[in-house]
């Protein structure tokens, strides 16, 4: 099976490492296809940024479909135009925010959260309202790096949501971890092993989840919210009409 990989924004060594986590993960006779959008902003951080970035979204899912993917995944952790992606899709689409709240709740009583900026919070614990999953959830915390510091060997981003995970574990009890960050694909086995306790990434966690749907025979449900768009003239997206 190929399963689709979209990271909503434009930074192509994010990509890269999203598609190094997603290809670890995924089971033998699954291909990973990782790629970023062409328009919009370089990182997501916040609702305005969030909005832009998903016309292009929808172009890479709209190509996948086109060619038949098994499945899709949204690999920005504010699980960005979710579902709108549903509705232009048959095939499964998970984002890696959901995926992640899913893997944590069944390994641990309560995790918390750890982002990346305090303005990417709201998002996430409008998410977990609407999953169903708030109760699970002991905090939404951020560990104050940007997006891309992620790529960037030189910044302490690593040693502030190390930082972030120990204050989570003393203060909020919490049980296990969710990386809040596509970005931070990369760093979940070794925070897991230095601060002692399960830590999820989004990424690998949909992927196994994407798998999970092929292999029941699960795709989108076209009744109700996630029925298909209904064609109409659209205004300056050619890719999306
Ligand atoms: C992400 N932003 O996973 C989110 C994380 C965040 O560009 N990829 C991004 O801070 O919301």
């Amino acid at each position: 099976m190929e399963i689709l990989v979209v990271n909503p924004n434009t930074t192509a060594a994010m990509t890269e490492k999203i598609r190094a986590a997603a290809a670890a993960a995924a089971a033998p006779g699954t291909r990973i296809t990782a790629v970023n959008s062409a328009t919009g902003p370089e990182s997501i951080e916040g609702y305005y940024d969030e909005a832009l970035a998903v016309p292009g979204l929808l172009v890479e899912i709209g190509r996948g479909e086109a060619r038949g993917v098994a499945g899709h995944v949204i690999a920005c952790f504010d699980d960005t135009g979710l579902d709108a992606a549903r509705a232009r899709a048959g095939a499964p689409v998970v984002g890696i925010g959901e995926a992640a709240f899913h893997a944590a709740s069944l390994i641990a009583g309560r995790f918390s959260v750890v982002t990346t900026l305090g303005r990417a919070i709201p998002a996430i614990e409008h998410n977990l309202l609407r999953y169903g999953l708030a109760a699970r959830c002991a905090r939404v915390r951020a560990a104050e790096v940007a997006v891309l510091a992620l790529e960037d060997p030189e910044s302490d981003a690593r040693r502030r949501i190390e930082a972030e995970i120990d204050r989570a574990k003393r203060e909020d009890r919490a049980e296990a971890i969710v990386l809040g960050c596509a970005g931070m694909a990369d760093l979940a086995a070794d925070l897991s092993t230095r601060c002692g306790l399960p830590v999820v990434d989004g990424v690998a966690a949909a992927v196994v989840l994407v798998e999970a749907l092929v292999r029941l025979g699960l795709r989108t449900s076209k009744l109700g919210g996630y029925a298909a768009p209904l064609p109409k003239a659209i205004t300056g997206f050619p890719d999306l009409a």
